[in-house]
């Protein structure tokens, strides 16, 4: 398979069946995965059923502790371990358009990992709340400086990658359970030199469903960073 999509899934029971559907529409090729930690509303349940309709979806029903992180790291592996040239990801909730994935894949083309960018021209972030709009700038802010990087938009978690760029930098050996993850994957990238390109996405609300965003999840994401930046083991 040339190109997968994969979206972690918790408690996303009303936006996955409108999200598979639009995922298919927009790309002819593409193959997604949704890897779901047991969601307790039956998002997997959901998923599964799908499958009838379309022989290009997939899903990982993960055991265990559930985690942003853990279930991205089972969609990398998921990715390599079936032959992918790309491996996109994104999340469930419509902050990402499904209509921007076709651009994340073409600007892959000419690099080795593609970020969809709130903060480049044509770019928006478009949540009402002005709380979480400032905490997005403000530890994009730091991760750029910590990272020393061009990058505008390093905590976006809509974006794509060569399946070799993954294989690298050892996604394999990764360890965590949170969207961290996204910053063990970035400061990877920018260490090893890859090329990366951002592309403008809009960034709107959640349409459904409940916010999984917690202090927990703030502090390890700054906690994160720092132990990249200062190589701290863990
Ligand atoms: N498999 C899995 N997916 C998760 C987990 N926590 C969050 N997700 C998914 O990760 C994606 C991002 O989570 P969101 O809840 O949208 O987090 P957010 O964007 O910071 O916050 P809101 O948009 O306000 O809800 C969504 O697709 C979630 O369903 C988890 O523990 N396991
Ligand atoms: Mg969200």
């Amino acid at each position: 398979m040339d190109s997968i999509v994969f979206v972690p899934t918790w408690n996303e029971s009303q936006n996955i069946d409108r999200l598979v559907r639009e995922l298919m529409t927009v790309h002819p090729e593409i193959h997604v995965v949704i890897i779901d930690d047991l969601s307790p509303d039956g998002t997997g349940d959901i998923a599964e059923a799908l499958k009838a309709e379309f022989p290009r979806l997939h899903v990982v029903h993960r055991q265990g502790p559930r985690g942003r992180g853990w279930a991205g790291i089972a969609g990398y592996i998921w990715g390599l371990d079936h032959g992918a040239k790309f491996i996109v990801e994104m999340d469930a909730d419509f902050s990402h358009r499904p209509r921007d994935l076709p651009k994340i894949i073409d600007a892959l083309q000419d690099a080795d990992a593609v970020l969809g960018s709130r903060y480049i021209k044509g770019g928006k972030d478009l949540r009402s709340s002005t709380t979480r709009r400032i905490i997005s700038r403000i530890a994009n802010i730091y991760q750029k400086i910590m990272f020393r990087t061009h990058v505008r938009d390093c905590t976006s978690g809509y974006r794509g990658y060569r399946a070799e760029v993954l294989e690298t930098i050892g996604v394999r050996s990764l360890d965590r359970w949170g969207p961290a993850v996204l910053s063990d994957i970035l400061y990877r990238i920018i260490r090893e030199g890859y090329r990366i390109v951002e592309v403008p996405i809009e960034f709107p609300d959640r349409e459904q469903g409940e916010s999984n965003l917690s202090f927990k999840i703030l502090w390890e994401g700054l906690l994160n960073v720092a132990r990249l930046t200062f190589r701290v083991k863990r």
